[in-house]
């Protein structure tokens, strides 16, 4: 059951302030909500250029959300998310050249590789955005790799109960840089992908929820656990 003040989609009213901070991750910004980290260089230039080669041959189509087809084309490997029914659906296995991407990433976080059962590989066309959402509770630990373009990922208290007392803020995500979200940086705050400048592809890659008898995802220990949600797959 969902704690009481927690809403499953944000009111209308729910936006923005014009004032957003910049995480710059400099000592004397505030600090990131736990469960949010961010590595720049996170890939060579060579091993950037090899890993887009590779996406440059996948069959990327755009994102389907209910009625709504997204700009932004994507492809999932381990499992993907059918917003039609709101269920996962399979997809193929993680291709061989991104097994050692996630076994650094694994690594990174200090998590089994094989946990990362799902991994999606987007591609942002210049001007393509990605809204609100916090990612389906299908999934948990999700770590983004970021390719060619830069984006700036956005960050909002995922209720407007916390919005009143959590500032928003956003990160610039540099090609070759990678972000973790978990914990709270995953449950209680919403992201957003603002239009890119340039041409752009992320990877990344998700770790499944544990499920409880029934097969629906058990929820976080924590007030604002998974209810809705968007994006992914
Ligand atoms: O492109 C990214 O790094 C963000 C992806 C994202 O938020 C999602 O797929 O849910």
């Amino acid at each position: 059951m969902r704690p009481a003040g927690w809403s499953a989609s944000p009111p209308r009213s729910f936006r923005l302030p014009a004032r957003v901070r910049q995480a710059d991750l400099f000592e004397s910004s505030p600090p990131l909500p736990d469960g949010l980290r961010y590595q720049a260089d996170f890939l060579a230039m060579d091993e950037e250029a090899e890993l887009l080669q590779h996406i440059a041959t996948l069959p990327l189509r755009e994102a389907r959300y209910k009625q709504y087809t997204a700009r932004r084309r994507t492809v999932s490997f381990g499992s993907g998310y059918d917003f039609g029914s709101n269920a996962l659906r399979p997809a193929p296995p993680i291709p061989d050249w991104l097994l050692s991407l996630r076994d650094r990433v694994a690594e990174w976080i200090v998590q089994p590789a094989q946990a990362f059962a799902h991994a999606l590989v987007t591609e942002y066309q210049p001007g393509t955005a990605l809204g609100w959402h916090r990612d389906v509770p299908d999934f948990c630990v999700v770590v983004g790799i970021s390719l060619a373009g830069w984006a700036r990922m956005r960050f909002r208290p995922h209720t407007p109960q916390a919005a009143s007392r959590l500032d928003p803020f956003a990160l610039d995500l540099a090609p070759r840089s990678a972000y973790v979200l978990q914990g709270e940086a995953r449950w209680r705050w919403q992201h957003a992908v603002s239009p890119t400048k340039a041409l752009r592809y992320s990877i990344t890659f998700r770790t499944m929820a544990a499920k409880r008898p029934g097969g629906k995802p058990r929820l976080p220990p924590e007030p604002g656990g998974p209810s809705e949600e968007g994006s992914s797959g």
